[in-house]
Parts: C-alpha cells; structure tokens; sequence
C-alpha cells in the first residue's frame, strides 16, 4: 500500500502559496495530517504512571493544613498523567484525584454532569450523601456518584477519610456537555434510610414493579468485604485467567451493565506468585491496589507497588503483573464508552 502511494514533494513555493491561501479561508489539505489523525493503531499521549500512596498521603495532609474542605469545595491532589500536563487527566479521558475530608468537616453540595466513583483508600465510617442516600465509607469500598445527582461528603468520625476519585472530565469536555449546579444549603437532606438501595438491590432481588431502567445502577455502594470474598472462592474454585487472574466488573442489577455509562470499574485478583501474560487494550485503565504487594510491567516501566498506590495503564499499551503475595487491584476506565461505540479491542501476549 504505502510503496504504491504516489510521492509529490509539497515544499515548493506553489504549495506553500496555496496552503497559506486554504488557510486564509479556514481549510485544510487533509494528506498533511492523514496519517497523523487516523494511525495504524492507538498513540496514547499518555505514559504509564505510579502514586506511591507514602508520597502522595503526606502531600494530601499538608493540604489539609492549607486549605479546608469546604473552601476547597473539594480538597483533592489532581493526579496528572506526565504525558497530559496541565490537562487535569490520568488518561485521555478520564480525571483521577486524591480527596481527603478531615474529622469535622463537610465537602459541600453540587452537583455535575460529570459521572464519579469513589475508592477509599483510608479510613472508616465518613459518609457521602448521594441524592438523598447517606453512604458510608470503608477501606476498600466502590461508592458511585453518578452524573447529575447532589453529593455532599461528611466526616462526622475522629480519623482522616482519603479516597481515590475517578471521574470522567475530559470525555465531557471533549463533546462539550458540562454542567455544575450549586447549592445554597450546604448538605443535602436526607431522605433515604441508610442502606436503602442495598436493600432493595442488594440481594439479587429487584422489586417486580420498579420504575424504568438508568444507565446508572440504583446501587450504588459495593463494600469490599463482598467483592473480596467472591474473588477469594473464585481463586480456589476456577481457571484463572493468564493475563488477568480473576477480574470481575462491578455489575447494574437490573441490566448487568457496566455500574455506569461512561466509567466502568472492575477488581482483580493475582494470586501469589503469578505472572500474568502480556495484556493490552484500547481502554486506558486506572488502578489501585486495595491489598498486597506486587509488581506492574507496563510498556518498557516496572513499578513496584504497595497498598493504595495508584498507577496508571494507558491504551495499548502492554501490561503484565506479578504478586508476590495476593495481589488486589482495584480498576477503572472508559471501557463501557468504547464498547457501546464499537471501539474496544484487546490483545493477549504470549503465557509466561
Ligand atoms: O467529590 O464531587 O476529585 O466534583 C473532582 C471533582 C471530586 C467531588 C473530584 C469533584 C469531586
């Protein structure tokens, strides 16, 4: 194909005459930058990344002597790809960011059309109000907030709360959709019993007349303790995956989608001692470890990892992982987007 495409030299005086006239008028000659926008295959601009939690927590709590929760709004470390700098991202689509809410203190109400989820990476029992439902938080537990709905954070307990937040910031840019909305009351009433939609949803049972189906799961906490269990009887009673060892997604319970349109989180587990096959796709993935210790290759980085460190996988790039004791990752990207669009793809390596 290439051999076959007539070569015309373009730096002559003619040329550079006509694309300084293309420009006057707001066009452009496209076999410039044909083979630049649409590549044989993904070039991310991001690089692969690593938060060792020891750096980043002493940082968060030095904010947290700078500048409150509430005049902060949110009091987060932007964690920023070094291939995206100033751009607010992790991935090319994606936000992701430490937030810390110390005892006493109230993250205050908004709300945007910008979807998050929530890992915690420390502390027990600080809450998140999403649309009139108080959550509380636990090491290791998934929260979701999803587009639109109010959320306020509260830490009504005597330790610090930190999470990771994912959210999906420039995707939203990117097709220009974003709203914020404030509110004058600085937390939202509540007007959901505690564990209201684990109730109604949390028990693989969903009520015979609910209302029509949302892109977003109606639940909205999935603690830690339950998906760690399922991945432990998963460990001793299936074939685990080369590349992956056990990995499952966080499911709607009423559709088994994604838990929500535009981010999908999954947790994964590498037994101790494996070394998972070369792996890659298009969605550019976060992780978090929720527990263990254990080594991520990825492209031509090794990071050496420890709880609740965050690192960072970009599309197509190839990964591999190697525990060294049970290895818990927690994880996220835009893969719900990708497959709805018929984008994602994968590639597995060779086994080792
Ligand atoms: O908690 O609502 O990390 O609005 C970035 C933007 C967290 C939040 C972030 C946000 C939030």
């Amino acid at each position: 194909m290439d051999q076959t495409r007539v070569q015309v030299s373009t730096k002559t005086p003619e040329f550079a005459a006509y694309y300084s006239r293309l420009s006057q008028k707001n066009v452009a000659p496209l076999w410039q930058v044909l083979r630049k926008i649409v590549t044989t295959e993904p070039v991310s601009p991001a690089q692969p990344a690593h938060w060792p939690y020891q750096d980043v927590r002493p940082l968060l709590l030095e904010a947290g002597k700078l500048i409150s929760a509430e005049q902060a709004e949110r009091r987060v470390l932007v964690l920023e790809n070094p291939g995206l700098k100033n751009l607010s991202s992790i991935t090319h689509s994606l936000f992701a960011g430490i937030q810390l809410v110390l005892p006493g203190e109230v993250a205050p109400q908004h709300r945007h059309s910008q979807a998050a989820l929530r890992f915690i990476l420390e502390g027990k029992g600080a809450t998140t109000t999403v649309n009139g439902e108080r959550f509380e938080m636990y090491s290791g537990d998934l929260i979701l907030t999803p587009s639109w709905q109010w959320h306020d954070h509260q830490n009504e307990t005597s330790e610090p709360i930190v999470w990771l937040d994912g959210l999906d910031i420039a995707l939203v840019a990117l097709l220009d959709a974003s709203f914020m909305q404030h509110s004058n009351q600085k937390e939202q009433e509540v007007t959901r019993p505690k564990e209201t939609s684990r109730t109604l949803y949390g028990a693989n049972l969903v009520p015979v007349d609910d209302g029509p189906v949302s892109l977003n799961s109606p639940l909205m906490r999935f603690p830690y303790a339950e998906a760690r269990a399922a991945l432990e009887r998963l460990k001793t009673t299936t074939a685990w995956d080369p590349c992956h060892g056990i990995r499952m997604r966080y499911a709607h319970p009423r559709t088994g989608d994604w838990v929500m349109p535009t981010i999908g989180p999954a947790i994964q587990l590498v037994p101790k001692n494996l070394t998972t096959a070369e792996y890659r796709s298009t969605d550019g993935a976060v992780f978090a470890v929720a527990e263990g210790h254990g080594t991520a290759k990825i492209g031509s980085e090794t990071f050496s990892l420890a709880p609740q460190d965050v690192f960072v996988c970009p599309s197509w790039m190839w990964r591999s992982f190697t525990a060294e004791s049970d290895f818990v990752l927690f994880t996220f990207s835009d893969r719900p987007v990708q497959e709805k669009l018929g984008l994602w793809r994968e590639e597995r390596g060779v086994t080792n």
